[in-house]
């Protein structure tokens, strides 16, 4: 499989998922301000819409959407799902809360310079942030097993501290917990990040 990504940026969760699953992979950087790839062509050519992930399987199927990654790689690999006869809809439901409010709460501090759109976004992190300090449960998101819920939820705790948004109380520890898993190591390694 082929991983198109960005340093530091939400296909970092792709990265672990695929480490944390044994998968073999390729990693192909993409500059999102110019669109072009570390092998110097256009990404837009290969993917119209111009975000990452985009995960490029082995027979050249191509998957775009972080929950879609996310899914197929639990698919791939059940044991980073939450298992049991509702864990294939309880990940979907987890990865649309991660992406369609907490992923997006973060898009302010990327794409915007206005004082009270960054207020606001720091009020929509902090929130949603809080109810999934509730929702973990024993050691992740869905008790003691780890899933690909928990590395994407680990990726923009990266970006919440980047931002020096302050974590709910619990999930510094949560935080820890993950960073100190070999996948989450490795991949942090591959792309420079500490
Ligand atoms: N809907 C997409 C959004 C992905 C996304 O926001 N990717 C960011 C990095 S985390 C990106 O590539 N941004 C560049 C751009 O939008 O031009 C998904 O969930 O996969």
């Amino acid at each position: 499989m082929k991983l198109y990504y960005a340093r530091g940026a939400c296909s970092l969760s792709g990265r672990i998922a695929l480490h944390e699953a044994g998968i073999p992979a390729t990693f192909e950087r993409v500059d999102i301000a110019t669109k072009m790839t570390e092998q110097g062509f256009d990404y837009t050519a290969v993917n119209p819409k111009g975000y990452v992930p985009m995960l490029v399987l082995d027979d050249h199927a191509v998957v775009t959407e972080n929950i879609a990654v996310l899914a197929f790689l639990a698919d791939r690999e059940p044991a980073l799902g939450p298992g049991g006869p509702l864990g294939h809809i309880r990940l979907l439901e987890m990865l649309s809360y991660l992406s369609t409010e907490l992923h997006v709460a973060f898009k302010p501090f990327y794409h915007s310079t206005d004082a009270a759109a960054l207020i606001t976004a720091r009020a929509a992190v902090a929130g949603r942030l809080a109810f999934l300090a509730e929702h973990i449960r024993e050691l992740y998101l869905f008790g003691p097993r780890f899933t690909v819920a928990d590395a994407y939820l680990f990726v923009m705790l990266r970006w919440a501290k980047e931002f020096a948004l302050a974590l709910p109380p619990g999930m510094d520890g949560y935080f820890a917990r993950v960073m100190e898993r070999p996948a989450v190591r490795q991949a942090l390694a591959e792309e420079g990040l500490s």
